[in-house]
């Protein structure tokens, strides 16, 4: 009686906090990103909250090894057109039961190639880095960079969003259309 007693009041205490809410911006700015690109310490239950920019974009899940491959099964906001700079749609995705890592990406074409992803929880061993990398085609080794150090990626919430440019191998992505316009250009 006293053992249940006890096992009652951990299970409460086992109760974790309220869900928590984030948001995230897809395409905000005219960049063919998300912003933050990774969610960290994210839980069962909680919401993030894709807020879609003109013209189109998507969030996708995708895994690891197949950024730019849709999930069967998995979440999907669709193609979402918007027009209004200043009021973005939403569309949210409740996180399911485990601990991840999530993968998404955009599926509007071209954009997942321009290294338009997003990771919730990435790991030591499947880094949001090399998610990227392989959606953009530039995978290196299949090995893990440990010793590499990456930039601390934000964390949801107390993160600012819409800060400068954000690291795309090195390569603005505003420079991407460019890029790819130039090489258009040359092949023709
Ligand atoms: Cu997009």
């Amino acid at each position: 009686m006293y053992s249940t007693f006890l096992i009652a009041i951990v299970s409460l205490l086992a109760v974790p906090a309220h869900s928590a809410n984030f948001m995230v911006t897809v395409g905000q700015n005219g960049k063919f990103a998300f912003n933050p690109q990774t969610l960290t310490d994210v839980n069962a239950g909680d919401s993030v909250e894709f807020m879609f920019y003109p013209p189109v974009h998507s969030a996708t899940q995708s895994s690891f090894s197949n950024p730019c491959v849709a999930t069967s099964g998995g979440f999907d906001s669709g193609l979402i057109s918007s027009s209004d700079f200043n009021n973005p749609i939403t569309k949210n995705w409740t996180v399911p039961d485990g601990n991840g890592p999530w993968w998404f990406f955009c599926k509007q074409p071209g954009h997942c190639g321009m290294g338009m992803v997003f990771a919730v929880n990435p790991t030591d061993n499947e880094t949001f880095t090399t998610f990227q990398n392989t959606a953009q085609g530039k995978s290196s080794s299949p090995g893990t960079s440990s010793t590499s150090s990456t930039s601390p990626s934000p964390t949801g919430g107390d993160t600012p969003a819409g800060n400068g440019a954000l690291p795309f191998g090195g390569v603005s992505p505003l420079a991407w259309p460019l890029l790819l316009y130039i090489l258009a250009t040359i092949t023709l």
